[in-house]
């Protein structure tokens, strides 16, 4: 299951968060802005952001920072809002099987 059913929902969806948590504007997703765009996609699974070390936004932001410049490019910040979307999705199927 999918949040969105076409590609270009999610394309669209995927450009308008980069532009929302590019907040100074650089053209790319800082290691602040990326860390808050983790914290609302966390707080929205019900996680409690605030046990959440340094350490794992430090390790996220590695993990999608694929050349390695300290920030996400579009493409990069995509991907991960890719993840975050599964995430969502994965969740809304196990409340609706629990319920
Ligand atoms: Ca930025």
């Amino acid at each position: 299951m999918n949040i969105f059913t076409n590609r270009a929902e999610s394309e669209r969806f995927a450009k308008q968060k980069f532009e929302q948590y590019d907040v100074d504007k650089s053209g790319y997703i800082e290691y602040g802005e990326f860390r808050q765009a983790v914290q609302d996609f966390l707080t929205l699974r019900g996680v409690d952001v605030s046990k959440i070390p340094a350490q794992d936004y430090e390790d996220g932001m590695k993990e999608y920072d694929t050349n390695n410049d300290q920030r996400l490019s579009a493409e990069e910040f995509s991907k991960f809002i890719d993840f975050m979307l599964e995430g969502l999705a994965l969740k809304e199927e196990r409340e609706e099987g629990s319920a």
